[in-house]
C-alpha cells in the first residue's frame, strides 16, 4: 500500500503544475477569441457585489492599475486552488495495491492515472457548472455569460480536462519510475517526489519571477512613456485627443474581442419591422460626422477622464426610421456584446447628432472605445454611449442600465466644466508672465465664456476661447497672465454655458450624477 502523505503533498505539486497548464491555456483562449476566463467571471461578480461607492473609489483611485493587479491575484488564486483540486484528487484516487508485485502496482496506477484524471476533471467541471458559476451569478452551465450555455459549458470542460488529464499524468509519471535498487515503494516516491518537489518548486518560482518582472517592467514602460515635458508648467491638451490617448473606462477585465465579419446590430423591440445589420450593410448606409468630446461620469473636477474625438457613423434616427416605432415607446436601450446595457430617451434618440459610429478621428474605431462599432451620445456623460452596441430596442417602460442599476443617475447630462491645464498644480510660474490655459465643456449647450481667478477667486479675469469644433465640443481656453507679486497663488477656474448658467461651484461627488465644484490649484511665482 502506498503512503498517503506524500502522495497528498504529490497531489499539491501536481495540481499547482496543472493548474498553470490550464489557466495559460484559458489565458491563450481569451486572448484568441474575448472568451472570459474563470477569475475574470469571479472579478465582475466581485465588482457587481461591491457597493457602488466603493466601487467608484477604487475605481477613480487606482483606475487603470486595479483590475490588472487584482485580476492577476485572481489567477494565482485559481492556481492554488488547483493545487488543493490535487490534494483531493490524491485522497480520492490513491493507487490500489495490486498484487504484490511492486512493479504492477506502479504499473496499474500510471494506468489509470490519466482515466482518474479525466473522470476526476469532469467531476471539478461539474461542480464548476452547477455550483460555482450559478453563485457567482451567471446561471447554471454560465447560462447569462456572452458566450451562452454550450459554448461556456464545452470550454470550459475543455479546460477542466486539460488540468485533469495533466494532473492524473503527472500523479502517474511521479509514481511509476521506481528505482530499480530500492526495492521499498515508499522509498522511491520519496526520492522521486525530493527531485520532483525541487523542479516543482523552481519551475513556481520561475514562473512567479517572470511574472513579477513582467509587472515590474509594465509599470516602469508606463512610468517612462508619460509625457516627457517639465512637470511644473503644463501643457495644453490637443484640440482633437489622439486615440491612443483618449481614456478609455470599462467596467469588464477583459473586454470583448469582436470579430468584424460575424458581428451583427439587431434592431428590435417595440418596432414595427425589426431587423439585422451587417457590419458591411451599417457602413453602407449614410453616414455623418461629427467632433464629440466624451466625458466619464465619474471624472472628479480637474479630472482626465475626458477627451475629445471625430467621429464617423449612422445616425440612430435614421436605423430607427428604417423599423419604424410602435406606439408607446419611452426610451431606446442598448444591449452591448460584453452584457452592458444603458437606455436613452426616446427624443434624445432621434436627435440627429446621436449616432452609431464606426470611425474615430479617422481609423476604424479601436478595439478598447467599441470595436466595430458603438453608440455616441453627444450631451450626455460617456456610460450612455454604449461599446460594442449588438442590439437597439426601443421599449415602453424606464428601462435601467448597467450603471443605473448601481445607484448611478439615469439622466446623464453632463455638469458644466473647466479645467486648468496650464500651469499645473504645486509648480511654478514666470514673474514677467505667461500664458495659462485649458479646457471648457458643457455637452451640448457649448462654452460661452471662461474664467480664471488667480487670487483664490475674489476677482475673475474672462478667458479667450478658440472656436469650438462643433456645438458637442470642449473649447480651448487660454489667459495671458502677470502676476503682481512672488510667491504662492491660488488659481481657480470656471465657465458658463451656452444657456447662460455658470458651472456649479459647490464640490460634489460624482456619485450619482457627476461631480461638481470649481478646480483650484496652487502655483508659486517666482
Ligand atoms: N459595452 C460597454 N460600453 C460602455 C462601457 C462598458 O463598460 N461596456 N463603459 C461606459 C463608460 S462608463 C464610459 S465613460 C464610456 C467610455 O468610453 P471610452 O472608453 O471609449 O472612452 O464607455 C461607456 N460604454
Ligand atoms: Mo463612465
Amino acid at each position: 500500500m502506498m503512503p498517503k502523505r506524500p502522495l497528498l503533498r504529490l497531489g499539491f505539486l501536481a495540481g499547482i503544475l496543472a493548474g498553470i497548464v490550464m489557466t495559460a491555456l484559458m489565458i491563450l483562449f481569451s486572448l484568441v477569441f474575448g472568451a472570459a476566463t474563470l477569475p475574470d467571471v469571479i472579478s465582475s461578480a466581485v465588482l457587481q457585489f461591491t457597493p457602488t461607492n466603493i466601487q467608484d473609489a477604487l475605481l477613480s483611485t487606482l483606475g487603470a492599475n486595479l483590475k490588472p493587479t487584482f485580476f492577476t491575484l485572481l489567477l494565482v488564486g485559481q492556481i492554488i486552488i488547483a493545487g488543493l483540486f490535487g490534494i483531493l484528487y490524491a485522497a480520492l484516487f490513491p493507487a490500489r495495491p495490486a498484487g504484490s508485485r511492486l512493479a504492477a502496482e506502479y504499473e496499474e496506477y500510471r494506468q489509470v492515472s490519466w482515466r482518474s484524471g479525466t473522470l476526476f476533471s469532469i467531476l471539478i467541471w461539474l461542480f464548476t457548472m452547477l455550483i460555482m458559476l450559478p453563485v457567482t451569478g451567471v446561471g447554471f452551465f454560465g447560462s447569462a455569460l456572452a458566450g451562452g450555455a454550450g459554448l461556456i459549458s464545452l470550454t470550459y470542460l475543455a479546460f477542466h480536462l486539460s488540468y485533469g488529464i495533466t494532473l492524473g499524468y503527472l500523479m502517474g509519471r511521479l509514481v511509476s519510475t521506481p528505482e530499480p535498487q530500492r526495492p521499498a515503494l515508499a522509498t522511491a516516491i520519496s526520492i522521486t517526489r525530493r527531485s520532483f518537489l525541487t523542479q516543482a518548486v523552481m519551475l513556481v518560482a520561475g514562473v512567479a519571477a517572470a511574472g513579477l518582472l513582467a509587472r515590474v517592467l509594465s509599470l516602469f514602460a508606463e512610468a517612462i512613456s508619460l509625457p516627457q515635458e517639465s512637470p511644473t508648467v503644463g501643457a495644453l491638451p490637443p484640440e482633437i485627443t489622439p486615440n491612443n490617448k483618449f481614456y478609455i473606462v470599462t467596467k469588464n477585465f477583459v473586454d470583448p474581442t469582436i470579430n468584424k465579419a460575424a458581428w451583427t446590430l439587431s434592431i428590435g423591440g417595440l418596432v414595427d419591422r425589426p431587423y439585422q445589420l451587417t457590419y458591411d450593410e451599417l457602413a453602407a448606409m449614410s453616414s455623418a460626422s461629427e467632433y464629440v468630446t466624451l466625458e466619464c461620469i465619474s471624472n472628479p473636477v480637474g479630472g482626465d477622464l475626458i477627451s475629445n474625438a471625430q467621429w464617423r457613423g449612422v445616425r440612430l434616427s435614421d436605423l430607427l426610421l428604417r423599423s419604424g416605432l410602435k406606439p408607446g415607446v419611452q426610451k431606446v436601450s442598448l444591449t452591448a456584446a460584453d452584457d452592458y446595457t444603458d437606455s436613452i430617451p426616446l427624443e434624445r434618440a432621434m436627435a440627429p447628432q446621436t449616432m452609431v459610429v464606426y470611425e474615430m478621428s479617422g481609423q476604424p474605431l479601436p478595439m478598447e472605445h467599441g470595436y466595430p462599432a458603438r453608440l455616441l451620445v453627444p450631451g450626455l456623460h460617456g456610460y450612455k454611449s454604449v461599446k460594442w452596441v449588438t442590439r437597439i430596442e426601443p421599449v415602453n417602460y424606464n428601462f435601467q442600465g448597467y450603471w443605473e442599476q448601481r445607484g448611478w443617475s439615469d439622466v446623464g447630462t453632463v455638469h458644466t466644466t473647466s479645467i486648468i491645464d496650464v500651469p499645473m498644480d504645486d509648480g511654478t510660474f514666470p514673474l514677467s508672465g505667461g500664458q495659462t490655459g485649458g479646457v471648457g465643456y458643457a455637452g451640448d449647450r457649448g462654452i460661452a465664456k471662461v474664467e480664471l481667478s488667480t487670487d483664490g477667486g475674489s476677482t475673475w479675469h474672462e478667458a479667450k476661447l478658440r472656436k469650438a469644433l462643433s456645438p458637442y465640443t470642449w473649447v480651448i481656453w487660454t489667459y495671458p497672465w502677470i502676476p503682481d507679486k512672488l510667491g504662492l497663488h491660488e488659481l481657480k477656474v470656471r465657465a458658463t454655458d451656452g444657456t447662460g448658467r455658470l458651472q456649479i461651484a459647490t464640490p460634489k461627488a460624482a456619485l450619482p450624477d457627476g461631480a461638481t465644484g470649481l478646480q483650484s490649484i496652487i502655483v508659486t511665482v517666482q
